[in-house]
């Protein structure tokens, strides 16, 4: 019988840590399905966050090292920088590059670094409470913005593709969303695309995909995917914006 479904070759076979309807289980996923695809397991490093996702390295089966707080891009980019001939990617939550690590990424970007950034945006802080991040929408309640997200105290949403993408030193942009399965398989498209864009030396190239956090947005697994398609894309449009 032909198998049509297994596990990746780059990832390891362990139950998850995540809670029912994360998103980061299947971004993990595309991360290492991309990275089967390319065949270059043995040349990738990448960089785990300190959110959620601060084990990914216990699913993946390929070298990863760990950053502090949205130190990510800095740590890829001294990583890449001593060895080019690595594909250096850094996996980052939406608390961790948009609010302690703007600096960095901005930076980053700005230096044309020859880098590929995952960033997961869930509109929470997941592994801290689920406060308030950058990303949260407006009106939406988190642990800080019980009466939701007030533009007047609290600001805009944080629009990461759209800021970025300005900076010449970016060689590829775009948002994807995991709220369903064609949207999944764009989603792995684009994650392949951004490292197809470093083996090709064009500079820094970051993917946004949607996420879901059901825990702190207080939702079902099914309402959470349904509040990402409905409300959720409405705030971050989905598209190349480079
Ligand atoms: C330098 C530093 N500041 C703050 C923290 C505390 N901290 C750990 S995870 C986290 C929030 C992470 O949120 P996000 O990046 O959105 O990831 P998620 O858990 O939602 O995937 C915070 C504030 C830390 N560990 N290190
Ligand atoms: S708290 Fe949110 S981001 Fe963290 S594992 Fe649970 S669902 Fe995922």
């Amino acid at each position: 019988m032909k198998k049509i479904f297994c596990k990746p070759n780059s990832m390891r076979d362990i139950s998850t840590h995540y809670c029912a309807g994360c998103g980061h289980g299947i971004v993990h996923r595309l991360v290492c399905e991309a990275i089967d695809d390319l065949g270059i397991r043995e040349k990738v490093i990448g960089i785990a966050p300190v959110g959620c996702a601060v084990i990914a390295y216990d699913y993946w089966d390929f070298d990863v090292t760990e950053a502090a707080h949205g130190r990510v891009p800095a740590v890829a980019t001294g990583i890449k920088r001593m060895s080019p001939e690595n594909i250096v990617f850094g996996y980052q939550g939406d608390g961790d590059l948009a609010a302690i690590g703007t600096a960095e990424i901005v930076h980053a970007a700005n230096r044309g670094e020859n880098i590929t950034i995952i960033f997961v945006n869930n509109a929470v802080y997941g592994m801290t409470g689920g406060q308030m991040a950058p990303t949260t929408m407006l009106g939406q309640k988190t642990a800080t913005s019980p009466f939701g997200r007030d533009q007047k105290r609290d600001g805009f949403p944080l629009k990461v593709c759209e800021l970025i993408s300005t900076l010449p030193g970016v060689s590829y942009a775009e948002r994807v969303s995991t709220h369903s399965p064609q949207n999944i398989l764009k989603a792995k498209r684009a994650i392949k695309k951004a490292f197809q864009s470093q083996l090709d030396g064009q500079g820094l190239s970051i993917v946004e995909v949607l996420s879901a956090c059901p825990t702190y947005l207080g939702l079902s697994s099914e309402e959470a995917v349904k509040w990402m398609g409905e409300t959720m894309i409405k705030e971050y449009p989905l598209g190349v914006f480079k």
